[in-house]
């Protein structure tokens, strides 16, 4: 179960996607070094960090998913590693449109690169390759395919919608509705190609429409680009020049949204601290063995390592964590749901922090879309709209039915 956020890892074959999931989520996704290693979509649950009201209120937190640490709060987000898209896949090349339909479900893409140049467009061992070309292919395969759906079925219906004397933005909005789009969505995309004040009978052009696409996409699937296998030797070239390009923002991608990661540290890190080799916290930029370990009790708890895997970690430490910071795969889960632009909303059932039994525990948190009002929010939380009459939240303030929820007034009782 999660907080209704779905993070999809898109990728050529072999750029890290099932380790950048195993990385991040307890599954055990299948890696291999080559091609179509997954055909089904993969999944798994990651968490997103954030402030939990209990330290503020100074009750005893009981979160129904996730876990919550010393005031930080880990929320379950759901991600999929979307596999296999190689260039051509909107014609239907490599396993073809089966993987872009997978997207309709996602939020915030992940676009997993391998960094180091040593595989081709198709995931082939190689030498030299240049990642920008990932970057480029990538949005234009998912451009190709939105594009290419709009354009067949436009004729079609936009002589219905003339008929019924529909505005652009309710056209493309019932074309769009297949991709889980809001129709503020399809508006704020209309407003960035400056195409809002068009009437329908001049809309429809070919240059018209691959202007909408693009906006579309920058609205509908923000992207975090995650740099991944920068612990090999020609990454740090690689990562320079693609830092450079997107200094100035183009492709969907800007230097906020890039990531530097090696997902196979972070597996292997994970694997270490899991057999008691070493502690590790997840995201973190160090760790401890046996022999650096300072609190004696946990020194004895840990085994000491043999010398291929001491060499491993060490070469992870001056490589990655001392180079990087950390192995950056949950700097991504955290980038990907900021960019999705979320809110956390706490429901509870009940709003009285001083009295015993009844405080509220924040069992539940979910994440909803910045923009959404009270209503929307009771409608998803409750499942019905009749259930609702009203919504207050912390001081005895109430919330009206079309106010957007912010954080600051997202503890919510609703009755
Ligand atoms: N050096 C290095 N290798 C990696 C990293 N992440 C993944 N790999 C390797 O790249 C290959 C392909 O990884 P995989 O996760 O199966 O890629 P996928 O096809 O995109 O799912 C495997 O051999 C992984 O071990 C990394 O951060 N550094
Ligand atoms: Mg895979």
């Amino acid at each position: 179960m999660s907080s209704g956020f779905v993070i999809a890892c898109v990728g050529k074959p072999s750029a890290g996607k099932s380790s950048f999931l195993n990385a991040v989520t307890d599954a055990a996704a299948k890696v291999g070094n080559y091609p179509f290693t997954t055909i089904e979509p993969n999944q798994g649950i990651a968490y997103y960090p954030l402030e939990c009201p209990c330290a503020q209120h100074h009750v005893p937190c009981k979160p129904r998913y996730g876990w919550c640490r010393d005031g930080t709060r880990y929320v379950p987000v759901r991600i999929i590693d979307v596999a296999g898209l190689v260039p051509g896949a909107s014609q239907g090349r490599g396993l073809g449109n089966r993987f872009l339909d997978d997207l309709r479900t996602a939020d915030v893409l992940v676009h997993v690169v391998d960094a180091s140049g040593t595989t081709d467009a198709e995931g082939r061992e190689t030498k030299g390759y240049d990642p920008l070309d990932d970057i480029r292919w990538l949005r234009s395969e998912i451009e190709e395919w939105v594009f290419g759906n709009l354009e067949r079925k436009w004729g079609g219906t936009l002589r219905r919608h003339l008929a019924v004397k529909a505005t652009v933005a309710d056209t493309l909005h019932a074309q769009l509705a297949g991709y889980g789009t809001l129709r503020g969505v399809v508006q704020r995309a209309l407003d960035l190609a400056r195409l809002s004040d068009l009437q329908l009978e001049a809309w429809g052009t070919k240059d018209q429409l691959r202007r909408f696409v693009r906006c579309f996409l920058d609205v509908r699937f923000p992207t975090v680009v995650a740099l991944n296998k920068i612990d090999m030797p020609d990454s740090t070239r690689n990562i320079s020049a693609i830092m450079r390009k997107y200094r100035v923002p183009s492709d969907g991608v800007s230097m906020d949204n890039i990531v530097l990661t090696s997902a196979l540290s972070e597996v292997f890190l994970r694997k270490m601290a899991k057999q008691k080799f070493i502690l590790y916290a997840p995201g973190s930029g160090d760790f401890t063995t046996q022999e650096t370990e300072p609190n004696s009790e946990e020194k004895q708890r840990l085994h000491s390592l043999d010398e291929r895997s001491a060499r491993r970690l060490e070469n992870i430490s001056d490589l990655v964590l001392f180079r990087y910071g950390s192995t950056g795969v949950q700097e991504v889960i955290r980038k990907a749901v900021d960019l999705g632009g979320f809110v956390p909303v706490f429901p509870v059932k009940s709003l009285n922090f001083a009295n015993g039994s009844a405080k509220p525990t924040f069992q539940e948190c979910v994440l909803v879309s910045r923009g959404t009002t009270v209503r929307e929010c009771a409608k998803r939380l409750l499942h019905s709209e009749t259930e609702y009459r009203g919504a207050e939240t912390v001081g005895g303030i109430q919330l009206a039915e079309d106010e957007v929820v912010v954080e600051g007034r997202n503890i919510i009782r609703f009755t």
